[in-house]
């Protein structure tokens, strides 16, 4: 048998009706087997998961998702951050089925546009603060920050200031996986395993409160601390050379960290001192995720560029974006050429769906519900559970985000050697009990769909508590 027939044959003793449609059903075991077989995951340990066998989603509706074994899972996460409208709603479907039936593709190259990108673009600059006029479009998060080295590479050079070429960022920041995206993010893991990085991108230190200040020292005197390292690493680099400062107004993948109230106003001063372009990766936080529509309006800041995606379109169709203040625009429209785009740069499906989207966060008042109901709820909650609870040191977050940090000790901020298996622990606890919930380190973190009931929270949190209760009395009591 060679290699080819030996395949067939094994695909057919797995599942004899591969060739049949992918919707059709198979049961857990043929489902697994399947991936186990021909699908490698992000971000995984393939020949873990495949002993395991993955959890396999079969539909959704609301806050809840079914797996192949009909369990009903609250999901803690909204996927992956970004289901802001919850799962299965009809408007974005109809929006994509419109929209196929009418103009399935046509790209926007070459002097052409469509109506959704036009439409969408118009709405964007209605829903963004008011300098935000201009929107380019890709499909993801990461390419969104590919994108915004290529415009403050083309803004500097519209100054004829072509010095002006490092990008400073900060550890622990997450800016997506493409190479330009995982060098701009500062996870060491993820930069062990580049074959090379984007050249002129520098890390400072991340203004992590509870894990990185020195003891006596308050949340407002670390957050200045840790923004003046802008400072010094401006003057490191020489202000000349420096073209823009990125992070995530609050960090997501790195654990849901909200920085203390200074930090921000201060990072703004000395970009604005040094001429430094100040960019806010809003991936996570735009939207409506802190009850605000972005949450660079939560910290008080105003940034030159802002990275979309995720709740953009809720994520029923891949779409990313960046916004350009009008001062950025108007340098890059008028340097002239912009070499850069994608196949599917405003794809007219995932346009219209954003626009289905946005409409519904908009007309249905949703983001102010976040911030006036849902947020305050969800905190007041947490904190009833958590705020005495011997392994909880910190509830962060604001809006339907949140991180519980798991500690050693709560009261003098010492962590637990193996905080990492805690939390996947945790977190694994959390799965058994039908929520989804995220452990990043030692911290869980929790990003609920945007309408989720008082109800739903309820029972997340208690989930949660169950989760936390058990790791407590797994790891406390050994
Ligand atoms: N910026 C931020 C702030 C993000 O959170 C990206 C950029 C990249 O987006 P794309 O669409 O290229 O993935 C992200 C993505 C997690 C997790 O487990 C977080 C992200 C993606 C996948 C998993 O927390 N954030």
């Amino acid at each position: 048998m060679n290699y080819r027939t030996e395949k067939v044959a094994y695909v057919q003793s797995v599942a004899p009706t591969v060739e049949t449609q992918a919707s059709q059903q198979r049961t857990t075991a043929e489902y697994r087997a399947l991936d186990a077989a021909h699908h490698i995951h992000p971000f995984s340990d393939m020949g873990s998961l495949n002993r395991a066998g993955s959890r396999v989603i079969v539909k959704a509706k609301g806050a809840y998702l079914w797996d192949s074994d009909g369990n009903t899972i609250i999901d803690g996460m909204a996927g992956l951050w970004c289901v802001n409208v919850g799962y299965g709603r009809k408007e974005l479907i109809d929006a994509a089925h419109r929209q196929m039936m009418q103009l399935p593709y046509y790209n926007t190259f070459f002097r052409t546009s469509h109506p959704p990108v036009i439409e969408l673009s118009a709405l964007l600059a209605e829903l963004t603060p008011a300098p935000f006029n201009h929107f380019f479009y890709c499909n993801s998060g990461s390419e969104g920050n590919d994108t915004v080295l290529r415009l403050v590479h083309q803004y500097w050079a519209a100054q004829n200031q072509i010095d002006k070429k490092y990008v400073i960022s900060r550890k622990n920041g997450y800016h997506g996986s493409t190479i330009a995206g995982g060098t701009l993010g500062g996870m060491g893991y993820m930069h062990e395993q580049m074959p090379s990085r984007v050249e002129n991108i520098v890390h400072i230190d991340q203004p992590f409160y509870f894990g990185e200040a020195e003891d006596g020292m308050t949340a407002e005197e670390f957050g200045v601390a840790r923004a003046q390292q802008l400072e010094a690493k401006i003057l490191e680099l020489g202000a000349g050379n420096v073209a823009a400062f990125i992070g995530e107004p609050f960090q997501g993948a790195g654990g849901v960290i909200f920085p203390p109230s200074t930090y921000w106003p201060e990072i703004q001063r000395i970009c604005r001192k040094h001429d430094i372009l100040l960019v806010a990766d809003e991936v996570i936080g735009g939207f409506g995720r802190t009850g605000e529509w972005f949450s660079h309006q939560h910290f008080g800041f105003e940034p030159d560029l802002i990275t979309l995606a995720k709740g953009l379109t809720s994520g029923y169709i891949p779409m990313g974006a960046v916004g350009l203040h009008d001062r950025v625009a108007k340098a890059v429209i008028e340097k002239g050429d912009f070499n850069h785009g994608l196949t599917y740069s405003g794809h007219p499906v995932a346009a219209a769906v954003a626009v289905a989207n946005l409409k519904l966060l908009r007309d249905e008042k949703i983001v102010e519900r976040v911030k006036t109901d849902t947020g305050p709820y969800f905190h007041k909650k947490l904190r009833e559970a958590f705020s005495n609870h011997p392994i909880v040191g910190e509830i962060d977050g604001v809006g339907l985000v949140a991180g519980l940090q798991l500690a050693q000790d709560p009261q003098t901020r010492r962590r637990f050697a193996n905080g990492g298996e805690i939390g996947t622990a945790c977190r694994d606890f959390c799965v058994n009990g039908n929520l989804i919930a995220r452990a990043t380190g030692d911290r869980m973190v929790l990003s609920p769909p945007l309408v989720v009931t008082k109800q739903e929270i309820d029972e997340i949190v208690s989930k949660l508590k169950q989760a936390v209760d058990a790791t407590s009395h797994q790891f406390m009591s050994s």
